[in-house]
């Protein structure tokens, strides 16, 4: 159901075929302070990718990383980089050397595009490597005060675009490391086009008229998908913050009247918390969530709060986006809905046969995209008789919808009993004592292991034995009781990555 032409270069297709379509006057890009329209998009990443071309010496299938916080250049730069037949890595800011350093290894970098803010990091990795030879500077302000900027300033507004195939690799996307061991996953530039035209057409239904915020990284294909690619397949405009914190994105929707919002369960209650003080979202349609499970109590809010439904939705770095979803007229609580167009679900057992309906098992997923690692033995682990076999378990009811149960290493077994920590989580965080918690097993002589939630409490709130003693008898009276944490911490803040998944193996280290 998704045919493109066999040459195909998703560089072009969201600049200057949307000018082609008559999208050259609408805002592409907004950032820094100024919009840019997909004319002025087009010409400048034709610019850039001239420059990359001629004076950088980047050729086709040359692995290109870059290296910036969300901004427009960042978006330019990919974009250029992807029309001169480069694979690009997007990586976010705040990695240090030694993590640029195994990407650029594993991923065999020849080129690195970095905002000159950052530079200091990238000099370092660069210095030491065997791969990375070329390092420009851009200027993530926008103000083009960077030598790749003023190499691109020269050039015509013309670019022949690398005559890529649509399964050639465009993108290698890197694992965010929940678990401390990265993976590269490759995706093809028709794969680029599919997430648009599968879930943000089918799901979001994204009109020109689609204004997008949020604060997932451009580095994360989540952030990608939500932030650059749907919006600017669809002639919609893209809001870009380098800092994306609620209060940030509130500003932001209200200035220019958002209408599409990606981000996690957390952000939402911020924002949730800003409504009561005032800020008016009235203007979002759509508000999606990912990256942690939506809590049954901000999806009830959100609804009650702006009549709209928050719409759950998992998806992978491995299969690029979102493959499960609600719907605007289908949507339920901690429920993660059905397939996106073209996917299939099941729920399986370790012999990958299906489980009956409400018993817990491994999702496995199959559709257009599925994982395809960069030179990595776990590819076998995670694709199965051409199942994509998720690192989630779900457990899928009568009616074919999908819950989540936990992350398959966020399953505690205690006393032979299969408690998966999400599930105690939204228990504790249904307690108004609770402001964050994340949960994991801990090693039991008795139990084998036992449930251990480290808490963060609201402000005020007594870290003591009493307060213990609520949480503890709030879960029993929650959810089923044997599930209750044993043990409980307090901590000041959560470990979470930079895309705010929880670092659980972090909790478990005690880190
Ligand atoms: O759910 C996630 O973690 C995810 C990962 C990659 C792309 C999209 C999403 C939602």
């Amino acid at each position: 159901q998704f045919t493109y032409p066999d040459r195909l270069n998703v560089g072009v297709e969201l600049t200057d075929t949307m000018v082609e379509k008559g999208f050259g006057d609408h805002t592409a890009l907004i950032g820094n302070g100024r919009r840019r329209t997909y004319k002025e998009l087009a010409d400048w990443t034709n610019r850039l990718a001239r420059a990359m071309v001629d004076d950088l010496g980047v050729k086709p299938g040359n692995r290109v990383l870059i290296r910036s916080a969300n901004n427009p250049a960042m978006v330019a730069c990919w974009l250029a980089a992807t029309k001169a037949g480069a694979v690009v890595v997007n990586t976010m800011p705040m990695l240090r050397a030694g993590e640029l350093a195994a990407i650029v290894d594993k991923a065999e970098i020849s080129h690195a595009l970095c905002d000159t803010r950052l530079m200091d990091e990238m000099m370092t990795c660069a210095k030491s490597s065997k791969f990375l030879k070329t390092v420009l500077g851009f200027d993530g302000t926008s103000n083009h005060d960077a030598e790749l900027d003023r190499l691109a300033l020269e050039k015509p507004v013309q670019f022949e675009a690398a005559d890529t195939a649509q399964d050639d690799v465009a993108l290698l996307g890197f694992t965010s490391g929940t678990t401390g061991n990265p993976k590269a996953t490759m995706h093809f530039h028709r794969d680029l086009l599919i997430i648009a035209d599968g879930y943000a057409r089918e799901v979001l239904g994204v009109t020109p008229e689609d204004v997008f915020v949020g604060s997932p990284p451009l580095a994360f294909t989540f952030g990608l998908g939500g932030l650059a690619v749907f919006p600017l397949r669809f002639g919609a405009a893209a809001t870009l913050l380098e800092t994306a914190s609620p209060p940030n994105m509130i500003e932001i929707i209200e200035k220019y009247k958002a209408t599409v919002c990606f981000t996690a369960p957390t952000a939402y209650r911020a924002m949730l918390q800003a409504m009561e003080e005032g800020a008016d979202l009235s203007s979002l349609r759509a508000a999606v969530s990912a990256g942690e499970t939506l809590p049954a109590p901000v999806y009830h809010e959100w609804k009650e709060k702006t009549g709209k439904p928050m719409l759950d939705g998992i998806g992978a770095t491995e299969m690029l986006h979102i493959f499960i979803s609600n719907r605007f007229d289908d949507h339920r609580a901690a429920c993660t809905g059905k397939p996106v167009t073209g996917y299939e679900a099941r729920v399986i057992d370790a012999d990958g046969a299906e489980v009956p309906r409400g018993e817990v098992g491994r999702l496995a997923v199959r559709g257009p995209i599925g994982c395809r690692y960069l030179g990595d033995a776990r590819q076998a682990d995670y694709v199965k008789d051409g199942w994509n076999i998720t690192g989630d378990s779900f457990t899928m009811d009568e009616d074919g919808y999908l819950h989540f149960a936990a992350r398959n290493d966020d399953m505690i077994i205690s006393s032979g009993y299969n408690i998966a920590g999400p599930e105690v989580e939204a228990a504790l965080l249904s307690h108004p004592l609770v402001s964050e918690c994340g949960v994991v097993a801990a090693l039991d002589e008795a139990r084998g292991s036992i449930v251990q939630a480290h808490v963060v409490v609201v402000d005020g709130t007594p870290e003591d034995i009493n307060t213990i003693k609520i949480l503890q008898d709030h879960v029993k009276a929650t959810i089923a009781p044997y599930k209750y944490p044993r043990d409980i911490r307090f901590i000041k803040e959560l470990p979470k990555t930079a895309t705010g998944k929880i670092q659980r193996f972090a909790l478990r280290e005690g880190k």
